[in-house]
């Protein structure tokens, strides 16, 4: 775990190999408060599995009184849910540090938010008969990799209790209909308030565990970790962030902003998975005012702001900072770390005004 860049290299082959299959969500996008399918980010290490629904199960063991299988039909038929979730990948932000760690290439753009349809892990796992010794409940995806020379499924661990929590869901349908398979059709586990890595897709198997998970998405990747030999924190939850829509028009490829004198009415989405937002500040040229907050999107979901702004002509640089109801503030230099996690610096955008 853990290749960085040289010192002022540019993105490699690889980077942009990932970054193409990976996409993110295009920043005009944060017009919507419920994102377009084809516009949310997309994030699959391994290869998109295809997937015969007929064929399918999901088997739920492990340390349960009554291990199962259930088809796809059985999981519809449970009370269905639907809920609000901003997803956003942990290594969002990643090609901003300085070295640069070697993965998935981000800017600000691995982010979405749909509603999500889907029963209620804590049902399901009730109905199993979760063990008293069981401490840990395993997720598998139908997908295989390697990654670091460990060739694994992809799987990713909760602590029982968060399991159990009502917000977890088991989803077959995105803003209202089935799961694309780039997304996790016929099934995926939505963790909300937790960075993407944990809402795996492709669910084949639910295992409850008696022993913390050491797998590899869970023990090596996503941490925050200094170097190799640190074992590091554990990423968790979505750290607190806003994002603005760029104003104006682009310059097509260095995309920088341009546009007339006047009012401008900046506007954007801020969220956090932690605590709700707090309050979001525009920055204009180093000087920070406050931002109007809409109406909260529910506990899981990004919520709009807008600032008005008397744009002169010259050249600025605009920012957003969001700040959670703990107190927690986004930073304006980034503390690094090897895997590039949990980067949530302020969104600076440069505007010609004209
Ligand atoms: N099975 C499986 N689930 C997975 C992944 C994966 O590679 N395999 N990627 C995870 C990561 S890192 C993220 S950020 C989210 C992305 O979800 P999305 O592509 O629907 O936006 O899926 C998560 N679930
Ligand atoms: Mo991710």
């Amino acid at each position: 775990m853990g290749a960085v860049a040289e010192p002022g290299q540019g993105i490699t082959v690889e980077e942009l190999a990932l970054a193409t299959r990976n996409r993110g969500m295009p920043l005009e996008g944060l017009h919507y408060e419920v994102t377009p399918v084809g516009m949310h980010y997309l994030l699959a290490h391994f290869d998109i599995p295809a997937i015969d629904p007929a064929a399918w199960r999901l088997r739920i063991d492990g340390d349960v009184a009554r291990p199962s299988q259930l088809d796809l039909a059985a999981i519809r038929a449970r009370p269905a849910h639907t809920l609000r979730v901003t997803l956003e990948c942990a290594g969002n932000g990643r090609a901003r540090l300085e070295p640069r760690p070697l993965s998935q290439p981000w800017l600000v753009e691995a982010i979405g938010t749909a509603d999500w349809t889907g029963a209620r892990l804590a049902d399901v796992l009730s109905e199993a008969g979760v063990k008293s010794r069981a401490v840990e409940v395993v997720f598998t995806g139908a997908d295989r990799g390697i990654q670091d020379d460990i060739e694994h499924d992809y799987q990713r661990s909760l602590p029982l209790a968060d399991a159990m929590r009502e917000e977890m869901l088991l989803a077959y349908e995105m803003n209202g209909r089935p799961l694309e398979p780039q997304h996790g059709f016929p099934l995926r586990l939505i963790v909300p308030g937790w960075y993407g890595m944990t809402s795996v897709k492709w669910l084949t198997r639910i295992e409850a565990v008696s022993q913390p998970f050491t797998g590899f998405q869970q023990a090596e990747a996503y941490r925050y970790q200094q170097a190799e030999d640190d074992a590091g924190e554990p990423v968790s939850r979505i750290r607190v962030r806003a994002l603005m829509i760029p104003p104006g028009i682009p310059d097509f490829f260095t995309r920088r902003r341009f546009l007339a004198a006047g009012r401008v009415v900046l506007t954007g989405r801020a969220w956090c998975g932690s605590a709700p937002v707090a309050r979001v500040e525009v920055g204009v040229g180093g000087r920070w005012a406050e931002a109007r907050l809409g109406e909260p999107g529910g506990s899981w979901a990004w919520r709009g702001w807008s600032f008005e702004w008397d744009a002169r002509p010259g050249e600025h640089t605009l920012a957003c900072r969001a700040t959670d109801a703990a107190g927690n503030a986004q930073p304006t230099s980034q503390p690094w770390n090897l895997q590039g996690m949990g980067n949530n610096l302020v969104q600076e955008i440069a505007v010609t005004v004209r």
